[in-house]
C-alpha cells in the first residue's frame, strides 16, 4: 500500500485517484479551488464524471501541505498551464518522494515539456511522465486501458509500472520520456484538426489522412529532437493519436467540431467547459518547429484557424494544394557529396539546399543495436552522416581499449550500415575542432554519457547534441555476458564427460 497525494481534481486526476484507491492505496486529492472540494467531500461525484461512484476513503483537501506531506508518490494531474505554479507550492515540502506527471503540454516560453518544468521547479525530483490512450471516462469505468510509464530511468519507470498495474490498466515502460512528452502535447492539436475536419462534414477518409499526416509531423519533429522511433509507433504516439482525434470523450476532438461548425474558438472552448490542452500546446509547437527547422503544415494549418482567423475551409484548400511530397523520408544522398567533401569543397543540391552535414565519434566494439539507434538518430539530423572512427593506436594509447576488431574490420561494419555516408579515422583527441571546419560540419552527435565534455565544439560554429544512450546494452556487457556464458557451458561440458556414454 502506498501513500500517494494526487494534485488536481479534474476527471483524470480523479479516474486516477479512484483507480489507485481501489487496489489499495491510501489516496489524497488536492485541487486548488475550494468549492470543488467542498463538492467532491459532500458527493463523492464528479460533475463530468456523473456515472462514477468515488470510493469514501479517498481524501479531498484543499490544503496542498496535507496532500503533499507524508506521500509515497505525488501525481500532477492538472491542466499544463498550472503545472509551475504547483510545482513551485510544492518545492519547499519536497522530500525526495517519487513524482508522476500525468499533464500533457509543452510550455509555451520555455519550450520545457510538463517534467522538465518540474524539475526546473524542484531540481532533485525524480519525475515520470505518464502518458497513453487514456479517456478519463473509460478509465473510471474500468474498461480495459493501456498507458505508458516513461522515464529515463528504466527501474523508476518499472516501479510506477507495478504502482499503477491493475485488472483494468495495463502499463507499458519507455526510457524516452522527451518523445512521450511530446506526442502527448502535440497530439491534442492534431485531434483538434480531427474535429474541425468533422464539424465541417468530412469524413473518415479526412480523418484518416489527418491522423496518419499528423502523426508523420509529430515524429518528424521528435526525431529532431533525439526521441526513439518507437515512442512514435507506441502508446503515447499512434494509440494516444488515434483516441483523441476520434473519440467523443476528447475535449480536443469536440472543441474542434465545434470550430468547423462555426463556432468562434473562445465560444467553442466555452462550450467544451473543460481546459483545451491542444490550443494551450499551438505556441510551442509553431516554436519547436522553428527551432528544429522541421515542417509542420497541419499544425500551422491549425495555428491559423485557431490564433489568425483562417476559414477552416482556405486551410484545407492550402493543405490539398501544398506541392508534391513522398512519404519517403530523405535517405538519398548526392553521391558525389563525398568526393566534393573530400575536396574540401561545399556542395550544392537540387533547389539550391545545401546539405546537414552531422558527424559523429566512437569506437564501435563490438558493434551493437545501441550504436545503430544511435547512428539512426544522428543521421535524422541531417542528411549526411560521417563517423570517425577510433584507430588502433588512439584505442591503446589513448583509451587504453584493446579492440577486438581492427580499425579496418570495424570501419568496414561501420560503412555497411545504411545511415552511414563517411567513416574517416579518429587518432587524437584534438581532431574534431579541425574535422568541423574540414568536413563543412552542422550538427556534432554523442551519447549523452558524452553530455558537456564536447559544448566547446559550438565555438567552431557547430551544433552540438547529445542524444539518450540506449541504457540496456554496452560492449563491456555483450563481453562480460559472453564470458559467463563460455564458463558455464565450460562447467557442462566437464559434467557430460562423466556420463557413461558407451552402448550397453
Ligand atoms: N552508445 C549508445 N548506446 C549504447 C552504447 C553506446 O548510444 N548502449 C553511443 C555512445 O554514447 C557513443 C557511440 O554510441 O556516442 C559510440 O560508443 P563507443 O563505441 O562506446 O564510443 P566511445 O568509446 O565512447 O568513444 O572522441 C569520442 C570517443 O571516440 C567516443
Amino acid at each position: 500500500m502506498n501513500k500517494i497525494g494526487i494534485l488536481g481534481a479534474g476527471t483524470w486526476g480523479i479516474a486516477l485517484a479512484r483507480m489507485l484507491c481501489l487496489v489499495g492505496n491510501d489516496v489524497q486529492v488536492w485541487s486548488a479551488l475550494p468549492d470543488e472540494i467542498i463538492e467532491l467531500q459532500t458527493l463523492h461525484k464528479h460533475k463530468n464524471l456523473y456515472n462514477v461512484v468515488i470510493p469514501d476513503s479517498i481524501n479531498f483537501t484543499a490544503d496542498i501541505t496535507k496532500a503533499v506531506k507524508d506521500k509515497d508518490m505525488i501525481i500532477f494531474a492538472v491542466p499544463s498551464i498550472y503545472v509551475r505554479s504547483t510545482a513551485k507550492m510544492v518545492a519547499p515540502l519536497y522530500k525526495g518522494e517519487i513524482i508522476v506527471d500525468v499533464a500533457k503540454g509543452i510550455e509555451s516560453d520555455s519550450l520545457m515539456t510538463m517534467s522538465e518544468v518540474i524539475k526546473s521547479e524542484i531540481p532533485k525530483a525524480n519525475v515520470v511522465a505518464l502518458s497513453g490512450p487514456t479517456h478519463a471516462e473509460e478509465v473510471a469505468l474500468d474498461l480495459p486501458t493501456t498507458i505508458v510509464s516513461a522515464c529515463e530511468d528504466m527501474a523508476l519507470a518499472e516501479y510506477v509500472q507495478s504502482i499503477f498495474s491493475t485488472p483494468s490498466m495495463r502499463v507499458y515502460t519507455n526510457t524516452d520520456i522527451k518523445g512521450v512528452e511530446i506526442c502527448g502535447a502535440l497530439k491534442n492539436i492534431i485531434a483538434l484538426a480531427s474535429g474541425i475536419a468533422s464539424g465541417m462534414g468530412f469524413g473518415d477518409n479526412t480523418r484518416a489522412a489527418l491522423i496518419t499526416r499528423g502523426l508523420s509531423e509529430i515524429e518528424r519533429l521528435g526525431l529532431k529532437m533525439g526521441c526513439l522511433p518507437d515512442t512514435f509507433s507506441g502508446l503515447a504516439g499512434i494509440g494516444d493519436l488515434i483516441v483523441t482525434s476520434t473519440s467523443n470523450h476528447s475535449r480536443n476532438n469536440k472543441c474542434g467540431y465545434l470550430i468547423g461548425q462555426g463556432y468562434s474558438p473562445s465560444d467553442a472552448v466555452k462550450q467544451v467547459g473543460m481546459v483545451v490542452e491542444g490550443i494551450n500546446a499551438i505556441p510551442a509547437a509553431i516554436q519547436l518547429s522553428e527551432k528544429n527547422d522541421v515542417e509542420l503544415p497541419l499544425i500551422f494549418a491549425v495555428d491559423d484557424i485557431i490564433n489568425h482567423a483562417v476559414e477552416p475551409l482556405e486551410a484545407v484548400k492550402r493543405l490539398m494544394g501544398r506541392n508534391y511530397k513522398s512519404e519517403l523520408r530523405k535517405y538519398v544522398i548526392d553521391i558525389n557529396y563525398e568526393s566534393a567533401v573530400l575536396k574540401n569543397t561545399s556542395i550544392r543540391v537540387k533547389g539550391d539546399q545545401s546539405m546537414k552535414r552531422v558527424i559523429t565519434y566512437g569506437t564501435f566494439d563490438l558493434l551493437h543495436y545501441g550504436h545503430i539507434n544511435l547512428l539512426r538518430r544522428a543521421k535524422a539530423l541531417g542528411d549526411y552522416l560521417i563517423v570517425v572512427i577510433s584507430s588502433d593506436e588512439f584505442n591503446w594509447n589513448e583509451k587504453h581499449k584493446k579492440c577486438y576488431f581492427t580499425y579496418e574490420q570495424r570501419k568496414a561494419l561501420v560503412e555497411a550500415i545504411r545511415y552511414v555516408d563517411l567513416v574517416i579515422p579518429e587518432e587524437s583527441w584534438n581532431q574534431k575542432r579541425t574535422d568541423m571546419h574540414e568536413y563543412h560540419i552542422d550538427t556534432f552527435v554523442m551519447g549523452d554519457d558524452w553530455k558537456g565534455k564536447f559544448d566547446f565544439l559550438k565555438e567552431e560554429g557547430v551544433d552540438v547534441v547529445y542524444l539518450p544512450r540506449t541504457p540496456e546494452i554496452s560492449s563491456s556487457k555483450m563481453k562480460k555476458d559472453l564470458y559467463d556464458a563460455n564458463a558455464v557451458d565450460g562447467e557442462s561440458k566437464t559434467n557430460h564427460d562423466d556420463i557413461n556414454t558407451d552402448p550397453k
